[in-house]
Protein backbone atom coordinates (compact mmCIF):
# COMPACT_ATOMS: atom_id res chain seq x y z
CA UNK A 1 0.00 0.00 0.00
CA UNK A 2 1.19 3.91 -0.74
CA UNK A 3 2.05 6.15 2.16
CA UNK A 4 0.51 9.61 1.57
CA UNK A 5 0.91 12.46 3.82
CA UNK A 6 -1.49 16.02 3.25
CA UNK A 7 0.14 18.78 5.18
CA UNK A 8 -3.63 20.67 5.18
CA UNK A 9 -5.83 17.72 5.28
CA UNK A 10 -8.67 19.56 7.45
CA UNK A 11 -8.91 22.24 4.04
CA UNK A 12 -11.15 21.95 1.39
CA UNK A 13 -8.63 20.19 -0.95
CA UNK A 14 -7.64 17.86 1.81
CA UNK A 15 -11.18 16.20 2.39
CA UNK A 16 -11.62 15.61 -1.46
CA UNK A 17 -8.00 14.26 -2.16
CA UNK A 18 -7.99 12.12 1.47
CA UNK A 19 -11.16 10.95 0.16
CA UNK A 20 -9.68 10.34 -2.97
CA UNK A 21 -6.18 8.31 -1.96
CA UNK A 22 -8.41 6.34 0.76
CA UNK A 23 -10.31 5.13 -2.25
CA UNK A 24 -7.32 4.10 -4.22
CA UNK A 25 -6.60 2.00 -0.59
CA UNK A 26 -3.67 4.44 -0.17
CA UNK A 27 -2.45 4.56 3.65
CA UNK A 28 -3.50 8.70 4.06
CA UNK A 29 -1.31 10.55 7.03
CA UNK A 30 -2.35 14.31 7.78
CA UNK A 31 -1.04 16.74 9.78
CA UNK A 32 -2.96 18.79 12.25
CA UNK A 33 -2.07 22.02 13.71
CA UNK A 34 -3.31 22.67 17.55
CA UNK A 35 -6.61 24.54 17.75
CA UNK A 36 -8.91 25.79 20.44
CA UNK A 37 -11.85 24.04 19.24
CA UNK A 38 -11.81 20.74 17.26
CA UNK A 39 -10.42 22.07 13.33
CA UNK A 40 -11.19 17.92 11.86
CA UNK A 41 -15.41 18.60 10.94
CA UNK A 42 -14.32 18.55 7.26
CA UNK A 43 -12.48 14.77 7.41
CA UNK A 44 -14.44 13.48 10.53
CA UNK A 45 -16.92 10.96 8.61
CA UNK A 46 -13.51 10.04 7.19
CA UNK A 47 -11.82 9.24 10.41
CA UNK A 48 -14.82 7.00 11.32
CA UNK A 49 -14.93 5.29 8.36
CA UNK A 50 -10.65 4.78 7.85
CA UNK A 51 -9.40 5.27 11.33
CA UNK A 52 -9.94 2.13 13.02
CA UNK A 53 -8.45 0.30 10.70
CA UNK A 54 -5.54 2.83 11.02
CA UNK A 55 -5.66 4.01 7.37
CA UNK A 56 -5.91 7.49 7.86
CA UNK A 57 -3.81 8.87 10.48
CA UNK A 58 -3.46 12.09 12.04
CA UNK A 59 -0.33 14.07 13.40
CA UNK A 60 -0.23 17.22 15.84
CA UNK A 61 2.41 19.60 13.67
CA UNK A 62 2.84 22.89 12.21
CA UNK A 63 3.89 24.32 9.12
CA UNK A 64 5.52 27.37 10.73
CA UNK A 65 7.77 24.40 12.77
CA UNK A 66 10.08 22.73 10.67
CA UNK A 67 11.01 20.26 13.68
CA UNK A 68 7.96 18.66 13.36
CA UNK A 69 8.23 18.66 9.68
CA UNK A 70 11.29 17.12 9.54
CA UNK A 71 10.15 14.32 12.70
CA UNK A 72 7.15 13.54 10.92
CA UNK A 73 8.58 13.16 7.57
CA UNK A 74 11.72 10.33 9.19
CA UNK A 75 9.04 9.16 11.36
CA UNK A 76 6.62 8.11 8.42
CA UNK A 77 8.65 7.46 5.49
CA UNK A 78 5.74 8.41 2.92
CA UNK A 79 5.79 7.83 -1.07
CA UNK A 80 4.11 10.92 -1.56
CA UNK A 81 3.84 14.04 0.00
CA UNK A 82 0.87 16.61 -1.32
CA UNK A 83 1.69 20.52 0.44
CA UNK A 84 -1.69 21.42 0.96
CA UNK A 85 -1.55 23.77 3.94
CA UNK A 86 -1.59 27.40 4.06
CA UNK A 87 -2.58 30.73 5.38
CA UNK A 88 -5.02 30.58 2.00
CA UNK A 89 -7.05 33.75 2.22
CA UNK A 90 -5.94 36.43 -0.24
CA UNK A 91 -8.00 39.09 2.09
CA UNK A 92 -6.08 37.84 5.14
CA UNK A 93 -2.57 37.58 3.81
CA UNK A 94 -2.37 41.92 3.45
CA UNK A 95 -3.41 42.05 7.21
CA UNK A 96 -1.59 39.24 8.34
CA UNK A 97 1.53 39.04 5.76
CA UNK A 98 4.30 37.71 7.87
CA UNK A 99 2.01 34.69 9.09
CA UNK A 100 1.10 33.85 5.91
CA UNK A 101 5.15 33.79 5.01
CA UNK A 102 5.89 31.77 7.73
CA UNK A 103 3.10 29.13 6.44
CA UNK A 104 4.03 28.93 3.11
CA UNK A 105 7.91 29.34 2.60
CA UNK A 106 9.22 27.88 6.20
CA UNK A 107 6.62 24.65 5.56
CA UNK A 108 7.65 24.21 1.52
CA UNK A 109 11.52 24.70 2.64
CA UNK A 110 11.16 22.11 5.57
CA UNK A 111 9.57 19.63 3.68
CA UNK A 112 11.20 19.72 0.78
CA UNK A 113 14.55 19.61 3.36
CA UNK A 114 13.47 16.49 4.57
CA UNK A 115 13.14 14.91 1.37
CA UNK A 116 16.59 15.53 -0.13
CA UNK A 117 17.61 14.76 3.05
CA UNK A 118 15.85 11.28 3.37
CA UNK A 119 17.05 7.53 2.17
CA UNK A 120 13.93 6.96 0.47
CA UNK A 121 12.63 8.77 -2.60
CA UNK A 122 9.46 10.98 -1.40
CA UNK A 123 7.52 12.46 -4.03
CA UNK A 124 6.13 15.89 -3.75
CA UNK A 125 3.26 17.86 -4.82
CA UNK A 126 3.18 22.06 -4.24
CA UNK A 127 -0.22 23.89 -4.14
CA UNK A 128 0.45 26.73 -6.52
CA UNK A 129 -1.63 29.11 -7.65
CA UNK A 130 -2.99 31.14 -10.05
CA UNK A 131 -3.12 34.23 -7.71
CA UNK A 132 0.82 34.18 -8.74
CA UNK A 133 -0.01 35.21 -12.69
CA UNK A 134 -1.57 39.08 -11.10
CA UNK A 135 -4.34 38.56 -13.59
CA UNK A 136 -4.93 40.23 -17.39
CA UNK A 137 -8.19 40.69 -19.19
CA UNK A 138 -8.55 39.10 -22.25
CA UNK A 139 -5.33 36.26 -21.81
CA UNK A 140 -5.07 32.68 -21.15
CA UNK A 141 -2.97 32.10 -18.80
CA UNK A 142 -0.30 28.48 -18.76
CA UNK A 143 2.52 26.88 -17.37
CA UNK A 144 4.48 29.79 -19.28
CA UNK A 145 2.93 32.96 -18.47
CA UNK A 146 4.37 35.69 -16.40
CA UNK A 147 4.06 35.37 -12.20
CA UNK A 148 3.50 38.91 -10.90
CA UNK A 149 2.06 38.00 -7.67
CA UNK A 150 -0.30 40.86 -6.46
CA UNK A 151 -0.95 39.80 -2.47
CA UNK A 152 1.32 38.76 0.11
CA UNK A 153 -0.19 35.29 -0.22
CA UNK A 154 0.91 35.14 -3.91
CA UNK A 155 4.17 36.27 -3.08
CA UNK A 156 4.92 33.61 -0.71
CA UNK A 157 2.75 30.89 -3.49
CA UNK A 158 5.86 32.66 -5.91
CA UNK A 159 8.58 31.24 -3.67
CA UNK A 160 7.44 27.74 -2.86
CA UNK A 161 6.93 27.32 -6.35
CA UNK A 162 10.10 28.41 -7.42
CA UNK A 163 12.10 26.53 -4.50
CA UNK A 164 10.18 23.13 -5.53
CA UNK A 165 11.36 23.95 -9.28
CA UNK A 166 15.15 24.32 -7.44
CA UNK A 167 14.99 21.34 -5.69
CA UNK A 168 13.54 19.33 -8.96
CA UNK A 169 16.83 21.02 -10.86
CA UNK A 170 19.07 21.02 -8.26
CA UNK A 171 18.80 17.83 -6.56
CA UNK A 172 16.99 15.75 -8.83
CA UNK A 173 13.57 15.52 -6.34
CA UNK A 174 10.45 14.41 -8.24
CA UNK A 175 8.70 18.11 -7.20
CA UNK A 176 5.70 18.84 -9.02
CA UNK A 177 3.88 22.32 -8.86
CA UNK A 178 0.15 22.42 -9.24
CA UNK A 179 -1.23 25.61 -11.02
CA UNK A 180 -4.32 25.17 -9.80
CA UNK A 181 -7.48 27.92 -10.89
CA UNK A 182 -9.91 28.86 -8.21
CA UNK A 183 -11.60 25.32 -7.34
CA UNK A 184 -14.86 24.83 -4.75
CA UNK A 185 -17.64 23.26 -3.45
CA UNK A 186 -19.94 22.45 -0.41
CA UNK A 187 -16.46 22.25 1.77
CA UNK A 188 -15.20 25.97 0.86
CA UNK A 189 -14.18 28.27 3.98
CA UNK A 190 -16.90 30.64 4.36
CA UNK A 191 -15.23 33.63 3.78
CA UNK A 192 -14.12 32.90 0.11
CA UNK A 193 -16.78 34.41 -1.88
CA UNK A 194 -18.70 31.83 -3.84
CA UNK A 195 -19.10 29.71 -0.43
CA UNK A 196 -20.34 33.07 1.17
CA UNK A 197 -22.56 33.75 -1.71
CA UNK A 198 -24.54 29.91 -1.65
CA UNK A 199 -24.26 30.24 2.22
CA UNK A 200 -26.36 33.45 2.10
CA UNK A 201 -28.83 32.10 -0.66
CA UNK A 202 -29.46 29.25 1.65
CA UNK A 203 -29.85 31.13 4.88
CA UNK A 204 -32.01 34.48 2.52
CA UNK A 205 -33.87 31.76 1.22
CA UNK A 206 -35.04 30.56 4.86
CA UNK A 207 -35.00 34.19 6.16
CA UNK A 208 -32.52 33.62 8.67
CA UNK A 209 -30.72 36.46 7.19
CA UNK A 210 -31.71 39.51 5.25
CA UNK A 211 -28.73 40.76 3.30
CA UNK A 212 -25.50 39.68 1.33
CA UNK A 213 -22.67 42.65 1.71
CA UNK A 214 -20.08 41.57 -0.98
CA UNK A 215 -16.75 43.52 -1.95
CA UNK A 216 -15.78 44.17 -5.52
CA UNK A 217 -18.48 42.31 -7.52
CA UNK A 218 -16.95 42.59 -10.99
CA UNK A 219 -13.91 40.24 -10.58
CA UNK A 220 -13.53 37.26 -13.02
CA UNK A 221 -12.59 34.13 -11.80
CA UNK A 222 -11.73 30.86 -13.39
CA UNK A 223 -14.16 28.31 -10.86
CA UNK A 224 -14.04 24.67 -11.10
CA UNK A 225 -14.96 22.08 -8.74
CA UNK A 226 -12.44 20.95 -6.00
CA UNK A 227 -13.44 17.34 -6.66
CA UNK A 228 -12.37 17.22 -10.31
CA UNK A 229 -9.15 19.09 -9.07
CA UNK A 230 -7.63 16.75 -6.60
CA UNK A 231 -7.94 14.00 -9.32
CA UNK A 232 -5.60 16.07 -11.15
CA UNK A 233 -3.34 16.47 -8.35
CA UNK A 234 -2.46 12.68 -8.24
CA UNK A 235 -2.39 12.45 -11.67
CA UNK A 236 0.42 14.59 -11.52
CA UNK A 237 2.24 12.61 -8.97
CA UNK A 238 1.62 9.74 -11.27
CA UNK A 239 2.81 10.50 -14.38
CA UNK A 240 6.74 9.34 -14.93
CA UNK A 241 8.01 12.75 -15.10
CA UNK A 242 7.99 15.79 -12.52
CA UNK A 243 6.72 18.55 -14.24
CA UNK A 244 4.33 21.79 -13.53
CA UNK A 245 0.82 21.91 -14.66
CA UNK A 246 -2.09 24.21 -14.86
CA UNK A 247 -5.85 23.40 -13.76
CA UNK A 248 -8.41 25.44 -14.70
CA UNK A 249 -11.95 25.00 -16.77
CA UNK A 250 -10.82 27.30 -19.64
CA UNK A 251 -14.02 29.38 -18.30
CA UNK A 252 -14.43 32.72 -16.77
CA UNK A 253 -17.21 34.08 -14.63
CA UNK A 254 -17.60 37.75 -12.26
CA UNK A 255 -18.62 37.53 -8.84
CA UNK A 256 -22.15 39.46 -9.95
CA UNK A 257 -22.75 36.67 -12.50
CA UNK A 258 -21.89 34.06 -9.46
CA UNK A 259 -24.27 35.43 -7.37
CA UNK A 260 -27.12 36.53 -10.18
CA UNK A 261 -27.12 32.45 -10.92
CA UNK A 262 -26.72 31.51 -7.22
CA UNK A 263 -30.12 33.86 -5.94
CA UNK A 264 -32.29 32.51 -9.52
CA UNK A 265 -32.17 29.40 -8.48
CA UNK A 266 -34.19 29.10 -5.73
CA UNK A 267 -36.23 31.73 -7.73
CA UNK A 268 -35.12 35.06 -5.94
CA UNK A 269 -33.71 38.16 -7.94
CA UNK A 270 -30.01 38.60 -6.38
CA UNK A 271 -30.34 42.66 -6.87
CA UNK A 272 -32.69 42.47 -4.05
CA UNK A 273 -30.41 41.00 -1.97
CA UNK A 274 -26.94 41.95 -2.63
CA UNK A 275 -25.22 45.42 -1.32
CA UNK A 276 -21.15 46.17 -1.91
CA UNK A 277 -18.80 47.79 0.45
CA UNK A 278 -15.39 48.78 0.44
CA UNK A 279 -14.17 46.98 3.49
CA UNK A 280 -14.35 43.70 1.71
CA UNK A 281 -12.31 45.19 -1.17
CA UNK A 282 -8.51 44.57 -1.12
CA UNK A 283 -5.46 46.66 -1.33
CA UNK A 284 -4.80 45.44 -4.29
CA UNK A 285 -7.09 43.10 -6.60
CA UNK A 286 -6.34 40.05 -9.47
CA UNK A 287 -9.58 41.25 -11.72
CA UNK A 288 -9.16 38.75 -14.43
CA UNK A 289 -8.32 34.68 -13.67
CA UNK A 290 -8.95 32.71 -17.04
CA UNK A 291 -6.97 29.33 -17.54
CA UNK A 292 -5.49 27.12 -20.03
CA UNK A 293 -5.28 23.53 -19.06
CA UNK A 294 -4.07 22.26 -22.58
CA UNK A 295 -0.94 20.40 -21.22
CA UNK A 296 -2.92 18.70 -18.65
CA UNK A 297 -5.55 17.40 -20.95
CA UNK A 298 -2.73 16.49 -23.24
CA UNK A 299 -0.13 14.54 -20.93
CA UNK A 300 -2.11 13.59 -17.88
CA UNK A 301 -5.63 13.37 -19.63
CA UNK A 302 -7.34 15.51 -17.23
CA UNK A 303 -10.01 17.89 -17.82
CA UNK A 304 -12.22 18.90 -15.22
CA UNK A 305 -15.87 16.90 -15.12
CA UNK A 306 -17.97 19.85 -13.50
CA UNK A 307 -19.65 23.17 -15.58
CA UNK A 308 -19.89 26.81 -13.72
CA UNK A 309 -24.04 25.84 -13.74
CA UNK A 310 -23.43 22.27 -11.72
CA UNK A 311 -20.94 23.80 -9.64
CA UNK A 312 -23.65 26.55 -8.34
CA UNK A 313 -26.44 24.46 -8.26
CA UNK A 314 -24.24 22.12 -5.82
CA UNK A 315 -23.53 24.92 -3.65
CA UNK A 316 -26.66 26.65 -3.10
CA UNK A 317 -28.54 23.13 -3.03
CA UNK A 318 -25.92 22.41 0.09
CA UNK A 319 -26.27 25.63 1.67
CA UNK A 320 -29.98 25.52 1.69
CA UNK A 321 -30.73 22.09 3.32
CA UNK A 322 -27.86 23.20 5.97
CA UNK A 323 -29.75 26.53 6.80
CA UNK A 324 -33.23 24.54 6.69
CA UNK A 325 -31.61 22.42 9.62
CA UNK A 326 -30.46 25.91 10.93
CA UNK A 327 -33.69 27.17 11.34
CA UNK A 328 -34.48 23.87 12.74
CA UNK A 329 -32.27 24.60 15.65
CA UNK A 330 -32.97 28.09 16.08
CA UNK A 331 -36.40 27.14 16.46
CA UNK A 332 -35.90 24.88 19.45
CA UNK A 333 -33.67 27.40 21.02
CA UNK A 334 -30.24 25.03 20.18
CA UNK A 335 -28.54 27.68 18.23
CA UNK A 336 -27.81 31.55 18.29
CA UNK A 337 -29.70 33.24 15.08
CA UNK A 338 -27.11 35.73 15.02
CA UNK A 339 -25.02 36.11 11.38
CA UNK A 340 -22.71 39.07 10.39
CA UNK A 341 -19.56 37.48 10.97
CA UNK A 342 -17.82 40.45 13.51
CA UNK A 343 -14.52 40.97 11.59
CA UNK A 344 -16.30 39.75 8.27
CA UNK A 345 -14.19 38.88 4.93
P1 LIG B 1 -8.14 25.74 3.00
O1 LIG B 1 -9.48 25.12 2.97
O2 LIG B 1 -7.97 27.13 3.49
O3 LIG B 1 -7.17 24.77 3.83
C1 LIG B 1 -5.92 25.19 4.27
C2 LIG B 1 -5.33 24.11 5.15
O4 LIG B 1 -4.05 24.55 5.63
C3 LIG B 1 -6.17 23.80 6.40
O5 LIG B 1 -6.12 22.42 6.63
C4 LIG B 1 -5.42 24.55 7.49
O6 LIG B 1 -5.63 24.04 8.80
C5 LIG B 1 -4.00 24.30 7.04
N1 LIG B 1 -3.04 25.19 7.69
C6 LIG B 1 -3.10 26.54 7.80
N2 LIG B 1 -2.06 26.99 8.51
C7 LIG B 1 -1.33 25.90 8.86
C8 LIG B 1 -0.15 25.71 9.61
N3 LIG B 1 0.50 26.73 10.17
N4 LIG B 1 0.32 24.45 9.78
C9 LIG B 1 -0.34 23.39 9.25
N5 LIG B 1 -1.46 23.51 8.52
C10 LIG B 1 -1.95 24.75 8.34
O7 LIG B 1 -7.47 25.71 1.52
P2 LIG B 1 -7.89 24.84 0.24
O8 LIG B 1 -8.89 25.62 -0.55
O9 LIG B 1 -8.16 23.46 0.63
O10 LIG B 1 -6.54 24.92 -0.61
C11 LIG B 1 -5.52 23.95 -0.44
C12 LIG B 1 -4.19 24.55 -0.92
O11 LIG B 1 -4.27 24.91 -2.28
C13 LIG B 1 -3.77 25.83 -0.18
O12 LIG B 1 -2.36 25.81 -0.09
C14 LIG B 1 -4.21 26.95 -1.09
O13 LIG B 1 -3.41 28.09 -0.90
C15 LIG B 1 -3.97 26.30 -2.44
N6 LIG B 1 -4.84 26.72 -3.54
C16 LIG B 1 -6.19 26.72 -3.37
C17 LIG B 1 -7.02 27.06 -4.43
C18 LIG B 1 -8.51 27.04 -4.30
O14 LIG B 1 -9.18 27.65 -5.16
N7 LIG B 1 -9.07 26.36 -3.32
C19 LIG B 1 -6.43 27.38 -5.68
C20 LIG B 1 -5.04 27.33 -5.80
C21 LIG B 1 -4.25 26.99 -4.73
P3 LIG B 1 -6.92 24.51 9.69
O15 LIG B 1 -8.07 23.68 9.22
O16 LIG B 1 -6.48 24.20 11.07
O17 LIG B 1 -7.13 25.98 9.41
O1 LIG C 1 -12.17 35.97 -3.95
C1 LIG C 1 -13.91 39.06 -4.86
C2 LIG C 1 -12.47 39.14 -4.43
O2 LIG C 1 -11.61 35.17 -1.67
C3 LIG C 1 -12.54 35.87 -5.31
C4 LIG C 1 -8.07 31.16 -2.68
O3 LIG C 1 -8.46 29.81 -2.65
O4 LIG C 1 -8.39 31.26 -5.04
C5 LIG C 1 -8.77 31.85 -3.82
O5 LIG C 1 -8.42 33.23 -3.80
C6 LIG C 1 -12.85 37.24 -5.87
C7 LIG C 1 -11.79 38.31 -5.51
O6 LIG C 1 -10.80 33.89 -3.69
C8 LIG C 1 -15.93 39.44 -1.87
O7 LIG C 1 -12.03 40.50 -4.35
C9 LIG C 1 -15.90 40.24 -3.89
O8 LIG C 1 -11.56 39.09 -6.64
O9 LIG C 1 -13.16 33.80 -3.12
P1 LIG C 1 -11.99 34.67 -3.02
P2 LIG C 1 -9.40 34.37 -4.32
O10 LIG C 1 -8.93 35.63 -3.76
O11 LIG C 1 -9.53 34.29 -5.81
C10 LIG C 1 -6.99 31.30 -5.34
C11 LIG C 1 -6.77 30.61 -6.64
C12 LIG C 1 -6.15 30.83 -4.22
O12 LIG C 1 -5.07 30.29 -4.43
C13 LIG C 1 -6.55 31.22 -2.85
O13 LIG C 1 -5.98 30.36 -1.88
O14 LIG C 1 -14.07 37.70 -5.25
N1 LIG C 1 -14.88 39.36 -3.79
N2 LIG C 1 -16.57 40.32 -2.73
C14 LIG C 1 -14.87 38.84 -2.56
N3 LIG C 1 -14.07 37.91 -1.99
C15 LIG C 1 -14.34 37.56 -0.70
N4 LIG C 1 -13.57 36.62 -0.10
N5 LIG C 1 -15.35 38.15 0.03
C16 LIG C 1 -16.18 39.09 -0.53
O15 LIG C 1 -17.09 39.60 0.14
Amino acid sequence: MKIALITGITGQDGYYLSRFLLNENYIVHGIVRRSSNFNTQRIDNLISEYGPEKKLILHYADLTDSSSIHALVSKILPDEIYNLGAQSHVAVSFLNPGYTADVSISGTTALLESIKNSPKKIKFYQASSSEMFGGKENTLLDETSLLDPKSPYAAAKVFSHNLTKIYRDSYGIFGVNGILFNHESPLRGETFVTRKISRAVGRIKNNLQSKLTLGNIHAFRDWGFAGDYVKGMYMMMQHETPDDFVLSTGETHSVKEFSELAFAHVGLDWKEFVITDKRYERPNEVHHLLGNSEKAKKILKWEPETSFEKLVQIMVEADVKKAEQEKLLISEGLLSPTWEHPIGL
